[in-house]
């Protein structure tokens, strides 16, 4: 019984307690589902292998999307895991150098720019690269963005950029992947404290501008986000695809 009984999924981009992949991990297993998890180098294996413990999930290897012989690593990995195939794949992925993650968007450098697109947009697609091969009766692919890809925010810089992208992409996936009942679909999530965010400039006065600004005036969290997560990953949603869900207590209503 539960909502997400008999799904079973691959979760990408669990660094550590706080990630928003967490969040959704712990719903998706509440939920019933049953679960794999990536890790990105040795240094966050140690981390995702207790958290994993925690859920009865599995622990399938090392992928960096920036690397495409471990993205087949690790899905020809969930195969073997799943053998009669996987029915969701979470994307929490991103990454821009720090540095330009303050100041102006104009002094992106080319490098960056081509990082932060190849890490944050590239990736969901070549994920749904793989997923589409595993997705034997339809399925459901889930990616993160933010509301900087909409409007300008202080700080977001090239990720803003990215983001768009990534928004473009969920509808083109969707289109493509649409015949073979595999929907694509995005949250787009207010701020919350995490590894990730800890790099963007002035984050705590952006986590009070959301919490003073923000219908519900607060922030959301991980959980949260972790609910409307297995929302979109279950049947109650599909009629649903090519949707960004704004999940961030109301704030774009507003900003
Ligand atoms: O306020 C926030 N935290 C929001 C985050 C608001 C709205 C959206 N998001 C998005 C992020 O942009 C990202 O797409 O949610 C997603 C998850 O981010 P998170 O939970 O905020 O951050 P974190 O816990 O740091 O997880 C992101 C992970 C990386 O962690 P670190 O911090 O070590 O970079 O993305 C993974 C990595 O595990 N990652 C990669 N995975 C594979 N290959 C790579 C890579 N090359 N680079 C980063």
């Amino acid at each position: 019984t539960g909502l997400l009984a008999g799904k079973r999924g691959l979760v990408l981009g669990v660094a550590n307690n706080r990630s928003i992949a967490w969040g959704i991990a712990k719903s998706a297993h509440q939920h019933g589902a049953q679960l794999a998890f990536t890790y990105q180098g040795e240094a966050l294996k140690k981390r995702v292998e207790p958290l994993a413990r925690e859920l009865d999930a599995a622990v399938v290897g090392h992928c960096d999307v920036t690397d495409p012989a471990s993205i087949d690593a690790a899905f020809e990995a969930t195969g073997r895991h799943f053998p009669e195939g996987i029915d969701f794949v979470i994307h929490c992925i991103a990454f821009s150098d720090k540095d330009e993650l303050t100041g102006r968007y104009i002094e992106t450098s080319e490098a960056n720019f081509s990082k932060s697109l190849l890490i944050s947009c590239y990736s969901f697609t070549a994920v749904a690269q793989r997923a589409e091969k595993l997705m034997r009766n339809g399925g459901s692919l889930l990616t993160l963005t933010y509301y900087g890809a909409e409007k300008w925010m202080p700080h977001y810089n090239v990720m803003g950029v990215a983001k768009a992208a990534l928004e473009a992409s969920v509808r083109y996936l969707a289109a493509d992947l649409g015949p073979q009942k595999i929907r694509v679909n995005a949250i787009s999530a207010g701020p919350i404290k995490t590894l990730a965010a800890s790099g963007i400039g002035d984050f705590r006065y952006i986590l009070k501008w959301n919490e003073y600004n923000a219908p519900l005036r607060r922030t959301v969290t991980i959980d949260e986000v972790g609910e409307t997560a297995a929302y979109l990953i279950s049947d109650m949603s599909r009629g649903m695809t090519g949707e960004i869900l704004h999940v961030d207590a109301g704030y774009h209503v507003v900003g």
